[in-house]
């Protein structure tokens, strides 16, 4: 082989070498070349075949070849490995500035008696109330005989209560018609101070167009050694203020009735709320804990008072969220939760307005 033919090879190789666009491609080029029975290898071996005079050089020449071609591997090589990672990080490019995706939490929906129990949760942490919770399941005495209604009160019929089946023994047991039992536990387990929310669950054996068998109550109790009506007036305007989103909020306090309470007041708000001015709005029940209830739970009424309030948390998810009727918020429709439903990262926040 002659020296020109030597350099054909060479330059046939290096042009193969810079043609080869992937490290698959340039192994193929270097294994022709190189590998056992490559081109340049096949040279190798013709080397002892040379007549004795021109052994030595055509040997060099060889060889040159041979690390001209290794050379342009090579570099070659480094050169598609460099590209490799640069469309590697083009294409895994992750943008952090980007939204989250919500995935499944992006499709769930927070019911709206969820959402409004966490915006008044909020609200009344934000008021150094914490919240309380017990057993759907109740004692007659925890739900009744210790707030005041001993057994033959009215109020006993006016609860349409759910007993559980009783067989004689022990105590009658029932489904809590208020959330007042959690009061009622607090004060008897804890010394004051007590400044608690009491969320949950209620039944009562009515069911119309306004009424369901189970809804959801949340009552407030306040006990210390000088609370009075003042701050009774004070926390609730606060709430109805942080609740329904406005600087100002005419309140009625309307003298009424609960054995539990003396004295006792309904509390209604102007509609003007909720974008209807010109009508009053029934939104809770309060009053001053009656002393015999104090008494009932093991606290001295001379040296302790305090105050208490409960409203339906669905009657102010409706009024708030312009829910028209009371059942379908029970009716698992998930048409309706999508339309009425929250979004399960828009959390109520005292700091950006109670609804987020
Ligand atoms: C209401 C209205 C007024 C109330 C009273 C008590 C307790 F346990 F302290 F006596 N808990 N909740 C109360 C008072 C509830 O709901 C309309």
């Amino acid at each position: 082989m002659s020296t020109s033919d030597l350099g054909q090879l060479e330059s046939q190789l290096l042009k193969d070498i810079a043609a080869a666009t992937d490290l698959a491609a340039l192994d193929g080029v270097r294994v022709g070349a190189l590998g056992k029975s490559g081109s340049v290898s096949g040279l190798m071996a013709q080397i002892g075949k040379q007549p004795p005079e021109s052994r030595k050089a055509f040997g060099a020449a060889i060889n040159a070849v041979k690390s001209a071609v290794q050379a342009a591997l090579d570099e070659r090589k480094a050169s598609l490995e460099a590209a490799a990672v640069d469309a590697r990080l083009a294409s895994e490019r992750a943008d952090v500035t980007l939204p989250v995706r919500l995935g499944p939490l992006g499709e769930g929906r927070i019911h709206p008696v969820s959402q409004v129990f966490d915006e008044v949760a909020e609200i009344f942490a934000d008021m150094g109330f914490s919240v309380a919770e017990g057993p759907d399941i109740e004692t007659d005495d925890l739900n009744f005989t210790r707030l005041n209604i001993p057994p033959e009160h009215p109020a006993r019929q006016e609860h349409d209560t759910f007993y559980l089946n009783h067989s004689g023994e022990g105590a009658r047991m029932l489904l809590r018609t208020h959330t007042s039992p959690v009061q009622i536990r607090t004060m008897m387990s804890q010394k004051p101070p007590i400044r608690i929310i009491a969320p949950g669950r209620v039944y009562r054996c009515d069911s119309d167009q306004t009424h369901t068998p189970m809804f959801h109550q949340i009552e407030g109790l306040v006990i210390d050694e000088t609370t009075h009506m003042g701050h009774l007036k004070w926390v609730l305007e606060e709430f109805a203020k942080a609740f329904f989103e406005v600087d100002d909020v005419k309140m009625r306090f309307r003298a009424s009735h609960f054995p539990f309470t003396e004295p006792s007041m309904e509390v209604d708000i102007d509609a003007a709320a909720i974008g209807k001015p010109g009508r009053w709005l029934e939104i809770l029940g309060s009053g001053m804990v009656h002393p015999n209830v104090i008494r009932n739970c093991g606290l001295d009424p001379e040296r302790y008072q305090g105050f208490a309030f409960g409203m339906g948390l669905d009657r102010i998810a409706m009024l708030k969220y312009g829910i028209p009727d009371l059942r379908d918020m029970f009716a698992a429709d998930l048409r309706w939760m999508r339309h009425y439903g929250f979004n399960a990262l828009d959390l109520p926040t005292i700091s950006g307005g109670a609804a987020g």
